[in-house]
């Protein structure tokens, strides 16, 4: 019998709002990870605080339901207590590029072996639409009605730069593909990072739609330098540039565990 991650908790997410495919893109990846010999209690998760984080009701695996921002280093504490775990985290772009962006850019140099999905809605939406470092230039919002100032961050460069040994792109409307990447981001050895463009359907709308942009990239081993003219391609701004979706860099480096374990020796 299928392994079955649903909970009894009633769903409060607007109706129609892509988290619901994104969680449906990660029960169908646990599903099949469970298929290939996964046991449904190595999985663990941690969230941030936002709308993202309800999936924490959602999704019936163990956990801690972490901090706005800080759900990096709940991650990898949780990896480090308990290293056979395969420990998943979600997080906001407001979570995770504002608040937690000391956590993401330090990440990728210790290379623990866990998993990052971040909803990006370009939106802080649970807290009624501010702008977060993802949002588009000139984004009127309550906190910001003349207009956000400057150009918008772009994560998987940053990533890259930081030396994240996983960085993928996908779009949540498209469950299947983004449940193959969630597979194999929790496959890779080490940190994994997944960007997945999420439509917020209530807040920054100017954002939504972009799936005429989008095209898949083909599964190739890719250099640094051609991995970020890749993540370059789309800059978070309305209306230009192609976005690429699938894996954009991979490598195989060792991890936090593995070096943790030898220095304990
Ligand atoms: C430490 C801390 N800082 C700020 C907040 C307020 N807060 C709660 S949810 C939220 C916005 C979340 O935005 P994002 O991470 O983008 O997630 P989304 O709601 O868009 O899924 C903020 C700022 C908080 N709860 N705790
Ligand atoms: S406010 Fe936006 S992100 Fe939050 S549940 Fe509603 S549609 Fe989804």
């Amino acid at each position: 019998m299928a392994v079955k991650f649903d909970t009894k908790y009633g769903i409060t997410w607007c109706p129609g709002c892509p988290n619901f495919t994104i969680l449906d893109s990660i029960k169908l990846a646990l599903t099949n990870l469970t298929k290939k010999g996964y046991k449904k209690e190595s999985f663990a998760m941690t969230t941030g605080i936002g709308c993202h984080g309800k999936i924490f009701d959602y999704l019936d695996i163990s956990g801690i339901y972490g901090l706005h921002g800080r759900a990096l280093p709940t991650a990898t504490g949780m990896k480090l207590a308990n290293p056979k775990l395969n420990v998943i985290v979600f997080e906001g772009d407001g979570d995770a590029y504002s608040e937690g962006l000391g956590h993401f850019v330090s990440i990728g140099k210790i290379n623990p072996n866990i998993t990052l999905f971040v909803h990006d809605n370009q939106s802080f939406s649970l807290t009624t639409g501010q702008a977060t470092p993802t949002s588009q230039e000139g984004y009127k919002s309550k906190a910001e009605p003349l207009g956000k100032l400057g150009p918008p961050l772009n994560p998987l460069a940053l990533a890259l730069a930081s030396n994240v040994t996983f960085v993928a792109r996908t779009n949540a409307r498209d469950l299947k593909h983004t449940s193959k990447i969630m597979e194999k981001a929790i496959k890779h050895k080490g940190f994994s990072f997944v960007e997945i463009i999420q439509d917020c359907i209530v807040f920054n709308l100017e954002t939504n739609l972009k799936d005429k942009r989008m095209y898949k990239l083909p599964d190739k081993k890719r250099t640094k330098e051609q991995a970020m003219k890749i993540a370059m391609q789309y800059d978070y701004n309305l209306g230009k540039g192609k976005i690429p979706l699938g894996i954009i860099y991979e490598e195989k480096r060792e991890t936090l565990e593995e070096s943790y374990s030898k220095i304990q020796k």
